[in-house]
């Protein structure tokens, strides 16, 4: 039977840098899920003609949303919806699963890296039929429904069995239980170069993989463990838990603590990786080094070759504006495409469908490629284990070869979180407003060039702007300013910054970039303004 419930409007449905991203018990509220539900199915026409994927990162929350995402559905009048089995999808399966069946959607429940539970963060990660999350115009269209919903349909019936692979009914809606992980390993074993990094694997070398107790552990044992041989106990907090286990399922040097103190102690293996909850995010450590996310994208692309997918050749590449300079460099040795975008993966979508680019990352250890339309961690961790299986070199000599050809862009993240909204905003405005002012101005030795928002005129979609303001210095060096779009407490102030050298290729961000952090300060007023002498977290 479906019923017709009456509600009314919440309105702080917006979608953000990926999708809705909100405090558990906001999204707990009565109604508040329903709602948003409701609002996408009404902005999508003839649903009996429509096949979406469900699925998540296995957080709070995640069971119960996606019961009541198969009953919206089917009380909508969607043709089918394929389930992950235990309700499990990572991000980049998903995509993979969508375009490989020509579905028209997918709903993934996810905050990603952000922390989970019943005081954590829960979200939803909507994508069309593209295989990546909606443009801007349907999160709008989104958002307006959002506003003005006064009733959802739901089907009111007991909840399904999730557990086992197969087909049942709701309403009309065929509803498919599915494997989330054979599709995934068959496109990895097409890409990779399996035999070789399994020789890798079975040789003695060390490697282990973190999933961070998120989606990412049963994938990792089945590729790592069970099809490339690595020893049993590679993969690290492999269990999928609601509430991480108490983790930040973040990969970067500050949540991902354990592993990085592994790695810089005396029984550091040779290799390290990290992915976040819903295993987009990726971080990569040698021995006693890290890799910056921005050179990490420099240095895949600048080994292509030795993958067999790429091997004849590339498509461009591109990165969004706050990841650092590091690619280019490599696209203009290779002589090919070289894109800088808005933050978020969907600005890479069009110029993925397009044959612009092949590869693409962000800053925040975000790296992936057109074979889907998100970010994704496995492949990253793949194609490390790839190169050092072709070139026996450690993760460090294969970062210093690579500054020592192009030269190294030190770079460092400084967030300054939970700045209360109407103070942030009116820091960026302000800022906006005294850009021209700054050409030719010099602080700290650092000369300014120029100052400008960025603006990005997608080549299919629509032109973009509020996308954050960049500060270029006369050195190469520069800052990127904006507002975080997946916070869940007040605004988060990023600060990006990155200086270019071709000499002293071995010395500390931090110290490196000492001089340029307190430019970025200087420049947005940022002491006085938001009471923070020091950003909160530097990654
Ligand atoms: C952050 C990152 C951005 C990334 C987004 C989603 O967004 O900076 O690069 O695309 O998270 O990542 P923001 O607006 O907070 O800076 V994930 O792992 O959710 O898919
Ligand atoms: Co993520």
């Amino acid at each position: 039977m479906i019923d017709i419930v009456k509600t009314s409007p919440y309105l702080d449905q917006k979608m953000g840098t990926a999708g809705l991203r909100k405090k558990t018990s906001i999204a707990m509220q009565k109604n508040y899920f329903e709602n948003f539900m409701q609002s996408i199915f009404n902005t999508i026409p003839e649903l009996s003609k429509k096949s979406f994927l469900v699925g998540g990162d296995g957080r709070y929350y995640n069971a119960i949303a996606i019961q009541k995402i198969i009953k919206i559905a089917a009380a909508n009048g969607v043709k089918k919806l394929y389930v992950g089995k235990d309700g499990l999808v990572s991000t980049p399966a998903s995509s993979h699963i969508l375009l490989k069946n020509h579905l028209d959607g997918s709903f993934v429940l996810s905050a990603s890296h952000n922390p989970g539970g019943i005081d954590g963060d829960f979200g939803i990660k909507y994508a069309n039929a593209s295989g990546g999350q909606c443009q801007p115009s349907e999160s709008a269209a989104i958002f307006e429904q959002t506003k003005t919903i006064t009733e959802y349909k739901i089907v009111d019936c007991p909840d399904f069995d999730l557990s086992e692979i197969g087909t049942f009914k709701c309403n009309q809606t065929e509803i498919e239980v599915i494997d989330p992980y054979v599709d995934y390993i068959q496109l990895m074993q097409s890409i990779f170069d399996f035999n070789s990094i399994k020789k890798l694997l079975t040789s003695g070398f060390r490697f282990v993989f973190d999933a961070m107790n998120g989606v990412t552990g049963p994938y990792a044992k089945k590729i790592f463990e069970e099809i490339l041989g690595a020893p049993k106990g590679t993969v690290l907090n492999g269990k999928p838990l609601e509430d991480f286990g108490g983790l930040h399922p973040d990969p970067n040097l500050i949540y991902a603590k354990s592993l990085v103190d592994l790695m810089y102690s005396d029984k550091a293996p040779d290799f390290a990786a990290a992915n976040d909850g819903d295993g987009d995010r990726n971080m990569i450590l040698g021995k006693q080094f890290f890799v910056c996310p921005s050179d990490c994208l420099a240095i895949l692309t600048n080994n292509y070759k030795l993958i067999p997918a790429y091997k004849n050749g590339i498509f461009g590449v591109a990165k969004s504006a706050a990841t650092s300079l590091a690619v280019k460099h490599v696209a203009e040795a290779l002589k090919i495409g070289y894109y800088e975008v808005p933050t978020g993966w969907k600005y890479f979508i069009h110029l993925m469908d397009t044959n612009r680019i092949t590869f693409c990352g962000e800053e925040s250890f975000g790296t992936g490629a057109s074979y889907i339309r998100e970010k994704d961690g496995i492949w990253a961790t793949l194609f490390w284990l790839s190169i050092i299986a072709k070139t026996h070199k450690s993760i460090k000599e294969i970062a210093v070869t690579h500054w020592q050809q192009y030269g190294r862009n030190y770079y460092l993240r400084n967030d300054y979180e939970a700045i209360p909204q109407d103070i942030a905003d009116k820091l960026m405005a302000d800022l906006e407003q005294k850009l021209p002012a700054l050409t030719g101005k010099t602080l700290k030795g650092y000369t300014i060039s120029k100052a400008h928002p960025l603006i990005y005129n997608d080549p299919v979609d629509n032109t973009s702007t509020k996308n954050g303001l960049i500060i270029h210095f006369t050195n190469g060096s520069r800052i990127v300013y904006r507002l975080s779009g997946t916070g869940t407490i007040g605004a988060t102030l990023r600060v990006y910054i990155e200086r270019y050298v071709t000499d002293k290729l071995l010395e500390d961000p931090q110290t490196m970039l000492k001089d340029l952090e307190e430019v970025s300060r200087i420049i947005a007023d940022i002491p006085a303004r938001t009471n923070k002498e020091k950003p909160d977290i530097i990654t």
